[in-house]
C-alpha cells in the first residue's frame, strides 16, 4: 500500500484563486468543500488564500507576491500542508515545495488519501492503490527530487534519467499487477450478482455526505456506516428489501464530489458496475446544502461517464428537517427573491415540472414521509417486475406461476 498523508492535528492552510470563469463566491463555495475534505482527512485549516488571476502560474501556480505572502504565513504558522484547489503539474508542485519546505496537496491527492484511509476492504484498498499509481506515474520525477532533499541534497547530484526510468517501469508493473488483481475480484463479483436472480436491482447514487447510508439504514434495518464526513462509504453494500409484497435488491454505494480524480473513477469503475447494472435509481439530494443543485450537476455528470444517465431515476430530497430559506424581511424592498428563498412547497412545484411525479421529500433521520417513499419505491419496483414476469402469480393472483389463468 501506499503510504497515506497523516493529517491528524496538522496545521492546513487553502489557496485557490479566483478566474473570469470561477468567480469570488464560486471560489468560496470550492474551497468550503476543500475545508471539509481537509476535515475528513484529520487536519485543521487555519487559514484561506485566494488570488484574482485570469490563469494559474505554470511555474508555482498562484503569483511571485501571493508566494510570498503564504511562505511567510506558513513560516511563522507552522504550517504542516499547503491545499491547492486544483490539481497542480508535477512540475508546479515540486516548485512550490521547494519554496514552502511543508507538505504540498492539491484536492486529487487530498481525496485520495482520504480513499487510502478509508477504504476497509481489500477490493476498495486494491481501487484505491491503483488510483493512487496511476496518479503517481507522471509525477514520479517530482518524488525523486524529494528524496533528494530529505537524504540532505548536498552532493547529489539529480537522478539520471535510468533511474527514473526504472522507477517507472516499477510503477508500470504494479498497475498492471493491480488491475488484474481487480480482474478477479470482478470476475467473482459479477458471479455473485448473477446468482442474486433476477430480483429488481435499485441503486442509491449521490453526491458524498447527503445521506445514503442513512436511508439505507432506514429502510432495510442494516447498520451501515454513516458519519458526517465525506465518502464514509467506500465499498458496495447490497441488501434484500421487501415493501408490502415485493422484494427488491438496494444498493448502497460510493457518494461522488465535484472534481473527482479521474483516475479514482476509473478504477471504481467496479465498484459503479452495481449502478451500472442497476434497473432503477434513488438520486439523494441533500437539499439543506446551499450548492445542491451543483451536486445535481455533478452526479448527471459522472452518471453520464459511467453511460447510466438515462436509466428511471427517482430524485430524493433528503435533510428536508434541517432546510431553511432564506428570509426576507416585509419592510426589505431591496433583496431580491432568488431561489435561495424558495420554501420547500416551491423546490418540490420547480422539480416536479421537471420530473413529473418521479420527486420526493424526505427526511431519512427523522424518518418524515417515509410512507411517500415506500409508496412510490414499491410502483417503480413493481412497474419493472411487472414488464420482466408479466405472469408473475405472486403478484397477480389471478395467474398461475405458469402464466395461466387459475
Ligand atoms: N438533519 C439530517 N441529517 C441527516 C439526514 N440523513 C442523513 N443525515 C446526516 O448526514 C450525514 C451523512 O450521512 P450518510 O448517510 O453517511 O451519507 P452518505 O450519503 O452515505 O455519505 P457517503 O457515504 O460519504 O457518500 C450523517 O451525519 C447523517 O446523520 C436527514 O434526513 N436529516
Ligand atoms: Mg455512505
Amino acid at each position: 500500500m501506499i503510504e497515506k498523508t497523516d493529517l491528524t492535528h496538522e496545521k492546513a492552510v487553502l489557496i485557490g484563486i479566483v478566474t473570469k470563469e470561477q468567480g469570488q463566491d464560486k471560489l468560496k463555495e470550492y474551497l468550503d468543500e476543500l475545508e471539509f475534505l481537509t476535515y475528513t482527512a484529520g487536519g485543521e485549516v487555519i487559514k484561506r488564500f485566494s488570488q484574482n488571476m485570469d490563469k494559474p502560474n505554470p511555474k508555482t501556480f498562484i503569483g511571485t507576491g501571493k508566494m510570498n505572502e503564504l511562505k511567510e504565513f506558513v513560516d511563522e504558522n507552522e504550517v504542516g500542508t499547503a491545499i491547492f484547489d486544483d490539481e497542480l503539474s508535477p512540475a508546479q508542485q515540486k516548485n512550490i515545495e521547494k519554496i514552502l519546505k511543508c507538505k504540498v496537496l492539491d484536492r486529487t491527492t487530498l481525496i485520495l488519501d482520504i480513499f487510502a484511509q478509508r477504504a476497509q476492504t481489500s477490493y476498495a484498498r486494491t481501487q484505491v492503490e491503483l488510483a493512487q499509481y496511476e496518479y503517481l506515474l507522471p509525477r514520479l520525477a517530482g518524488m525523486w527530487t524529494h528524496l533528494e532533499r530529505q537524504r540532505g541534497g548536498i552532493g547529489m547530484r539529480g537522478p539520471g534519467e535510468t533511474e527514473i526510468e526504472t522507477d517507472r517501469r516499477i510503477v508500470r508493473d504494479k498497475i498492471s499487477l493491480l488491475k488484474k488483481k481487480l480482474e478477479t475480484i470482478d470476475k467473482q463479483m459479477e458471479v455473485q450478482r448473477g446468482n442474486r436472480g433476477q430480483l429488481v436491482r435499485v441503486a442509491l447514487v449521490g453526491y458524498t455526505n447527503v445521506g445514503k447510508s442513512t436511508l439505507m439504514n432506514t429502510i432495510s434495518k442494516s447498520q451501515v456506516f454513516a458519519e458526517n464526513k465525506l465518502f464514509a462509504t467506500l465499498d458496495t453494500t447490497v441488501r434484500k428489501v421487501v415493501i408490502r409484497n415485493l422484494p427488491f435488491l438496494l444498493t448502497d454505494t460510493v457518494g461522488f464530489i465535484r472534481k473527482l480524480p479521474t483516475q479514482l473513477v476509473e478504477s471504481f469503475k467496479s465498484t459503479l458496475d452495481e449502478v451500472r447494472e442497476a434497473d432503477l435509481l434513488l438520486h439523494v439530494v441533500d437539499i439543506s446544502h446551499p450548492n445542491f443543485e451543483d451536486h445535481i450537476e455533478s452526479v448527471n455528470q459522472i452518471m453520464s461517464e459511467i453511460k447510466s444517465n438515462d436509466k428511471p431515476t427517482i430524485m430524493v430530497f433528503n435533510k428536508i428537517d434541517q432546510y431553511e430559506a432564506e428570509e426576507i424581511e416585509d419592510d426589505d424592498l431591496m433583496t431580491e427573491r432568488t431561489k435561495a428563498h424558495y420554501s420547500l412547497k416551491e423546490w418540490k412545484q420547480t422539480w416536479m415540472n421537471k420530473m413529473g411525479d418521479n420527486v420526493l421529500f424526505i427526511s431519512a433521520l427523522n424518518k418524515e414521509n417515509m410512507e411517500d417513499f415506500r409508496r412510490k419505491v414499491y410502483e417503480a419496483v413493481r412497474d419493472i417486475h411487472v414488464t420482466r414476469f408479466p405472469y408473475n402469480s405472486f403478484l397477480y393472483p389471478e395467474y398461475d406461476k405458469y402464466g395461466e389463468e387459475k
